[in-house]
């Protein structure tokens, strides 16, 4: 790399942060089961400890997006857990208000025939943005399990009636400062239609709901083949592009390590937003999130995993020379301009990341000092005895 596109990719590196899910250090499985680990974080503490470790070594995930379910215990103050992240040198990310796990919800949450169903869930989400206000959390970010299973069970334009007068309701409660993520999915755990199925419903219902809602892309979240940047450049013109979801997929919604099957689509993702704010003389602005699970690696491994790469794609989209690319597009040069992205792509900004690592005193192979560290083998120790004590399930050791 020269001098001069190590200090493009540098800056470019400057600006990006990546937000880990606390659900990524507990224990998660699939249908079939769960082979327990462990190392897994058991409760909130852990899982911040986790992403807190993650931020030390990578130096780019100061923010953790937290689950309200599974990482708020009922009536305790939810300022107590802003305080432990702050411990561990991280802060509270992304709300996730949980629409999908309790038995009411078997026929959905916002999209219920039963309004009294429909304002439990309100109340859970008037309840998430409150926590978020309390932590100071920029975003509430909205899933839905909802949908049908079958043709005829019920009237799809019923359901999207009830979901845009609750994401309305919802967007009305928004403390300032606050925007509300619609996230989509095409199937699972509805398999004829989900309520919100794929990005243009979620533009839809986030448009109708008012203009702090923006459409939330979880890459794995789309059919076999979907031309993923051509939805983020379309979200990004339109300025609805709130935030992803970052992780990889081979089949369906995978929750595979980031960039372990397609680097060059991630790569194509980070091209349009950067070239978006090339045109425009400014970043937009973008949460970028991992909502990855991972059963058969080491969680944290896994995350580090999944953070540098993100860092080495963005990194590498960044180098794309706009200018050229654009005079090859006016002359319909199609060769040339393929040829731009694909420089870009296969340029080794390893110098680029080394300079960024130094600058900011970082180790400079996050994933070999969180090995040397020892940290898996000490948390697998201690979460092994209190598991014990507490007569929780054993897991493996990676340890
Ligand atoms: C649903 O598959 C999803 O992508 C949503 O973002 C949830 O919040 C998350 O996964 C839970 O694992
Ligand atoms: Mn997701």
């Amino acid at each position: 790399m020269s001098p001069k596109l190590i200090r493009r990719a540098v800056e470019a590196l400057e600006k990006f942060k990546i937000e880990t899910p606390s659900w990524g250090f507990a224990d998660t499985g699939t249908r079939f089961g769960k082979f327990f680990q462990d190392a897994a974080a058991i409760d909130v503490n852990d899982k911040l400890a986790d992403a807190g470790q993650v931020h030390r070594l990578t130096g780019c995930c100061p923010t953790v997006a937290v689950h309200v379910l599974w990482d708020f215990k009922k009536g305790e103050d939810p300022k107590a857990v802003a305080r432990l992240a702050r411990k561990h040198g991280v802060r509270i990310g992304a709300i996730n208000p949980n629409l999908f796990q309790e038995q009411c919800y078997k026929w959905g949450s916002f999209g219920n025939q039963d309004a009294a169903i429909r304002r439990h869930a309100l109340r859970h989400c008037y309840d998430s943005i409150a926590i978020g206000k309390a932590v100071g959390s920029e975003f509430i970010s909205l899933w839905f399990a909802d949908g049908t299973s079958y043709p005829g069970q019920e009237s799809i334009r019923d359901r999207k009636h009830r979901f845009e007068t609750c994401l309305k309701a919802c967007h009305a409660r928004l403390a300032p400062g606050q925007t509300m993520l619609v996230e989509y999915k095409p199937f699972e755990p509805a398999f004829y239609a989900t309520d919100i199925a794929d990005w243009g419903m979620a533009y839809v219902l986030s448009k109708k709901a008012g203009p702090r809602a923006k459409v939330l892309v979880d890459t794995g979240h789309h059919y076999q083949a979907q031309n993923i940047e051509q939805i983020v450049a379309f979200l990004l013109d339109e300025n609805m592009l709130g935030g992803f979801h970052f992780n990889d997929r081979r089949y369906a919604d995978d929750d595979l390590t980031l960039g372990s099957i397609d680097p060059y689509q991630v790569f194509r993702i980070f091209h349009e937003i950067h070239a978006f704010a090339a045109d425009r003389g400014a970043a937009p602005d973008i949460a970028y999130m991992i909502d990855q699970c991972h059963n058969e690696k080491p969680k944290i491994e896994a995350t580090i995993q999944t953070v540098v790469i993100a860092q080495e794609l963005y990194a590498k989209a960044a180098l794309v020379n706009h200018e050229k690319l654009r005079r090859a597009q006016a002359r319909n040069d199609v060769v040339t301009a393929e040829l731009e992205l694909k420089k870009a792509f296969f340029t080794d900004v390893a110098p680029a990341l080394a300079a960024w690592r130094r600058r900011h005193e970082l180790p400079s192979d996050p994933l070999a000092e969180h090995r040397r560290s020892g940290y898996e083998r000490r948390a697998a120790t201690e979460r092994r005895a209190r598991r014990q004590a507490l007569g929780l399930v054993q897991g493996g050791s990676f340890a």
